[in-house]
């Protein structure tokens, strides 16, 4: 038995120096070891055959050059990626990224989780993730769209609706898919199902949109249930104002409970009276077709107030949705947080919370949602879109409420019961890392050594 498996100070010590410098990509691998390690113990088979120590190895880091002109003829030259973690369970499957901050470290650290998540769907997806440094961020339409053209055409080569299946993520939404489906068209002269979070005239799931803030809203009022509660009447923060962020607000709204804020990269906008749908359908506006700020919606609605470079949670209030970016719940606002009361966390962003605020959240026995568990709504949607075109076939916008509905009823009740704790409280961090392990592992294993 390797030593490594046994302690996880030993094994991280091995994660850190054969991936040097890739702070997201340990941090991600320590918060699933620190469940998964004491649980091996009871699971000698898997430690000598490595499997942790091989899923924290992606199967393979593809980096690639990315160059394109911009609007004034100038040659910009960006670096594409993407890191195929596993596919022990199914095509490699993720979104991707085009954020000024991607890099190794980040990609590697997604790329990982993704392959728990995906997992927990109980869709035979495997996990992956890619990306760019480049910001699309004041770039022109067709700034952007040569941009994705040049991407895939280096990404094609690594891609297949049996191989691999990338799909939206921070800064990649509807029109930048539409591009890159065009391009991959263009290149194999295939029409298959290479990427989803498509438009609906070329193969798109009509809930794909909404499954990721929808889905994780869902697990909070599952979670909520758990103790005779519900979403109706409490006050809810939200971080981000992109696709996760806006659908797990409407979806809040539709529940009767009460949205105060929102952010963006510079700010968050605290509105006392409640973010409701109508306003939520110009936030909609402002990011997708004008692609505004948030600070703008405090110029808006009169109430409303402003806070620069700040993130909403020092806001008195119940519930709690993370749906920005990593590493935006710090430390001290988790305990703001919790000296705040609140009851409930469910994690849209990935990664959002700090290992030391997830402590703290489970000392306090709050309900607290990972990740990999509450946002895994966006990919399950992404499979069932998968299904669709290996199908040649669509379903319905109801019939697919109804199959992301169970969905995360049935990730919460697999998390619920890998998580419980003899005080009848609830770990479910401890209870998705467990859960979407064994599926992979057993895969792997069966595989031999490879
Ligand atoms: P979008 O690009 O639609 O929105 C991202 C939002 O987060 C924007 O409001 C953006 O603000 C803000 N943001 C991005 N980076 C930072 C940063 N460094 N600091 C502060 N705010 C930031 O992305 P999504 O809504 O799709 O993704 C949000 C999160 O959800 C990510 O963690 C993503 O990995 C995760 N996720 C997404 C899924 C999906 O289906 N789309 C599925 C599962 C998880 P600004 O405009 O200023 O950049
Ligand atoms: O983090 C995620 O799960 C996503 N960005 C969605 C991945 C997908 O393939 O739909």
């Amino acid at each position: 038995m390797s030593k490594r498996s046994t302690d996880l100070e030993t094994f991280m010590e091995g994660v850190i120096s054969h991936n040097p410098g890739e702070v997201e990509f340990h941090q991600a691998v320590r918060e699933i070891a620190a469940d998964i390690i004491p649980w091996l113990q009871d699971y000698p088979e898997y430690m000598e055959a490595q499997v942790l120590e091989r899923m924290a190895e992606p199967d393979r880091v593809i980096s690639f050059r990315v160059c394109w002109e911009d609007d004034n003829g100038n040659i910009r030259v960006n670096r594409g990626y993407r890191i195929q973690n596993n596919n022990a369970i199914g095509p490699y499957k993720g979104g991707i990224r085009f954020h000024p901050s991607v890099n190794q470290s980040i990609l590697k650290f997604l790329a990982f989780e993704q392959t728990f998540k995906n997992s927990l769907t109980g869709l035979p997806m495997g996990g992956g993730k890619g990306g760019a440094n480049f910001n699309p961020k004041g770039k022109s339409e067709n700034e952007v769209m040569r941009f994705c053209q040049s991407f895939m055409t280096e990404l094609y080569r690594h891609i297949g609706a049996d191989v691999d299946v990338p799909a939206g993520d921070i800064g990649v939404g509807a029109r930048e898919i539409g591009y890159m489906f065009g391009q991959y068209k263009r290149i194999t002269n295939h029409f298959t199902g290479v990427l989803t979070g498509k438009g609906l005239e070329y193969g798109g799931s009509e809930m794909r949109p909404e499954a990721t803030g929808y889905g994780a809203a869902y697990f909070l009022e599952e979670m909520l249930k758990t103790k005779g509660d519900s979403i109706e009447g409490k006050n809810v923060l939200i971080s981000g104002s992109g696709n996760v962020a806006t659908f797990a607000a409407e979806k809040i709204n539709h529940r009767g409970g009460k949205v105060l804020t929102l952010s963006d990269s510079a700010g968050f906008i605290f509105d006392k009276d409640g973010i409701n749908e109508e306003k939520l359908q110009w936030v909609m506006e402002l990011k997708n077709v004008r692609r505004g700020r948030i600070s703008e919606y405090a110029e808006k609605f009169s109430g409303a107030e402003y806070h620069a470079g700040k993130r909403p949670w020092g806001i008195t209030a119940d519930l709690a949705m993370p749906c920005a970016t990593q590493n935006e719940i710090l430390e001290d606002d988790a305990k703001t947080m919790l000296s705040n009361g609140i009851m409930a966390v469910s994690e849209g962003a990935n990664m959002p919370t700090v290992i030391e605020g997830i402590h703290h959240f489970l000392s306090a026995k709050i309900l607290f949602a990972p990740a990999k568990a509450a946002n895994a709504g966006g990919v399950g949607m992404s499979g069932l879109e998968m299904s669709q075109n290996s199908e040649r076939r669509s379903w319905s916008n109801e019939e697919l409420s109804k199959m992301l509905r169970d969905l995360m009823i049935g990730i919460h009740k697999n998390c619920n019961e890998a998580g419980m704790q003899k005080d009848g409280w609830c770990n479910y961090m401890a209870g998705s890392n467990i859960a979407g392990f064994k599926k992979v592992a057993d895969a792997m294993m069966a595989f031999g050594v490879v």
